[in-house]
């Protein structure tokens, strides 16, 4: 299909609020496509694949990192800001991209990683060299705790625990002190408490976006601004650790580094997205961060929702998912931010597991649960994110072994559990379930052995069922997934209520867990969504609202129906994951 006959995507103009009518699809380089047989996603892979991106409708690619890397964490441990790394292509190949995607009406938006940098990088191998190097204080250098013997267990600075297991703190032999990694210790945290680093990162952004990129991601930025001194973390009796959070998380600088990058970075530039990670975040701190009158970012990406299943202590143990609650939390941060501020909606991104496995149903009702979720979240007030593979139903996949296991916090956290005595079988069910490789696993094109991915050995291996989620089995097929995402992309583009409309939650009854049901209302434009979230069929009536489905024109369904038996009743029967948008 040429590019000429494929829907031109969103014309995303220098409106100061462009990002309120458009969709971002996010692409995980190293699982998108292979050109060169190697196993691994390149840009070249991506170029390849324009065509899908602007039939899907999409305005913006958000593109994980491409930079230079030792590859730790899979590319959010840098080493070179400023250069492409050789596994995914050139920087010829990326301004070919950048330039291919703005013909097509398509922005790149880049993921910035300044909270730390790898340690290969050349500021930390000059930081590390000497407590008297000029950039020793580019990251956070501390001695050991007072009174124990340095690089002996228990003798670190502090007491955080890292988000990738074990102490926040490595042992530096040479110099007898620590240094803070909140991640990997390959990932060791910058200190922005120096403005040389500050104004390092500072040039560095304005380089790419005089390069003509179209704004950036910012990897959780909400951890840049630390609280002086570094106090230990409150523990609980089952770990040695203590809860850093509180410490390492929106310190007393935030707000001032964040206004200080818009001056330095964005002041004077238009057609941008800002978007910045803040595991943690509350709506009332979401509401402050994205205002745009104090001018600091546009949206950020919340978490509440993707921690509803999060037992206590870490992501790996299990709590069932509530009956309601992902709409609850959806609702409350709607209901938050609907007066200032402005909401990311999401279900996915690389670093959580499929969320047709993880909050719909897709053994027993794959297509049903994948389009009800996506009909729900793209028709909320915020700007939708879509992750590789969603647009097409990706599930999760199942690990028999660690040695089919890639990612480093799956992986320390397999070592750190096992070491503690947890069985083989019971962490890997873990990593499983909730394990960040479920959405690593290469996009599905059609329905050959490595998905149309590659034609190497991929280097996470591409989920068999490729065999029937595909996306060449799902183009111009009515009712796939991917048309439902396409239909509903088109429905933000072309009705303004779905932008700039407010959101209302509808009750229902008799009362349901199950049932989501909001309006968005614009003037004299109102548009009603109706979900059956549960694999049970619902009876549904509106709490004082008319019924539309006797009033209102069905704009989308996921489900055929067989046809109404034309009583217009205030009552529906709606089958299990039937979603439907009516127009009143
Ligand atoms: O993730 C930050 C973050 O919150 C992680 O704790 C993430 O939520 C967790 O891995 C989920 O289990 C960002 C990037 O998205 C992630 O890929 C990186 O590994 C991390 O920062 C360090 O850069």
């Amino acid at each position: 299909m040429s590019s000429s006959e494929l829907v031109a995507p969103f014309a995303t103009g220098t409106d100061a609020q462009w990002w309120k009518s458009a969709v971002v699809y996010q692409v995980y380089p190293r699982s998108f496509q292979d050109s060169d047989s190697d196993g691994i996603g390149d840009i070249r892979g991506v170029l390849n694949r324009l065509d899908h991106l602007q039939r899907l409708g999409v305005d913006v690619i958000w593109l994980s990192p491409v930079y230079r890397s030792p590859q730790a964490d899979n590319g959010y441990d840098i080493s070179d800001y400023e250069e492409i790394d050789p596994v995914f292509g050139t920087m010829a190949d990326f301004d070919e991209l950048l330039a291919s995607a703005h013909e097509r009406g398509i922005k790149i938006v880049m993921d910035l990683v300044v909270n730390h940098t790898s340690d290969e990088h050349p500021w930390f191998v000059e930081s590390r060299s000497s407590p008297d190097n000029p950039r020793r204080d580019w990251y956070w250098w501390r001695d050991a705790r007072p009174g124990t013997i340095p690089g002996e267990a228990g003798s670190e600075p502090n007491n955080w625990e890292s988000f990738f297991s074990g102490s926040t703190w490595e042992f530096d032999e040479s110099s007898g002190q620590y240094y803070l990694h909140l991640f990997d210790r390959k990932q060791p945290d910058l200190n922005w408490e120096n403005p040389e680093v500050r104004h390092a990162v500072y040039a560095m952004m304005r380089r790419w976006l005089d390069r003509g990129v179209d704004g950036f991601r910012m990897d959780v930025i909400n951890l840049i601004s630390k609280q002086p001194g570094l106090p230990d973390g409150q523990r609980s009796e089952s770990s040695r650790f203590g809860d850093g959070f509180p410490y390492f998380a929106h310190g007393p600088r935030l707000h001032e580094y964040l206004r200080e990058m818009h001056r330095e970075v964005f002041d004077g530039r238009d057609g941008l997205l800002t978007v910045g990670e803040m595991p943690g975040v509350t709506p009332g701190e979401a509401v402050l961060f994205t205002d745009q009158s104090r001018r600091e970012l546009d949206m950020v990406f919340q978490f509440e929702h993707v921690g509803l299943d999060h037992g206590d202590g870490s992501k790996f143990t299990h709590r069932e998912l509530a009956p309601g609650a992902l709409a609850e939390s959806l609702t409350r941060w709607q209901d938050a931010l609907a007066e200032t501020g402005w909401n990311s909606l999401y279900l996915s991104n690389h670093d959580q597991p499929r969320a047709v496995s993880r909050f719909g149903d897709d053994a027993n009702w794959w297509r049903e649960s994948a389009t009800a979720l996506a009909t729900i979240l793209h028709l909320q007030r915020g700007t939708p994110y879509i992750y590789q593979g969603e647009e097409l139903g990706m599930t999760n996949r199942t690990f028999s072994s660690i040695d089919e296991v890639r990612d480093v916090e799956s992986i320390n956290h397999y070592r750190d559990r096992v070491a503690s005595g947890d069985s083989d079988s019971d962490v890997l069910a873990a990593i499983g379930r909730i394990g960040r490789d479920n959405a690593r696993t290469p996009v599905q094109w059609d329905a050959s052995q490595h998905g149309g991915f590659t034609t190497g050995t991929p280097w996470l291996a591409v989920n068999p069922n490729t065999a029937t989620i595909n996306a060449e089995d799902q183009y111009d097929v009515a009712g796939s997934v991917f048309e439902h995402y396409r239909a509903l992309i088109r429905l933000r583009h072309e009705r303004a209520v779905i932008a700039d409309g407010s959101f209302r939650r509808i009750a229902v009854t008799p009362a349901s867990d199950a049932v989501f049901a909001y309006e968005r209302r614009l003037g004299n434009d109102t548009v009603l969504v109706v979900a059956n979230l549960s694999s049970q069929e619902r009876v549904v009536r509106l709490d004082g609202y008319p019924a539309p489905w006797t009033t209102g024109t069905l704009l989308l369904g996921n489900v055929t129906r067989a046809g109404h038996d034309g009583a217009q009743t205030e009552t529906e029967l709606f089958a299990p994951w039937e979603a439907r948008v009516y127009a009143l």
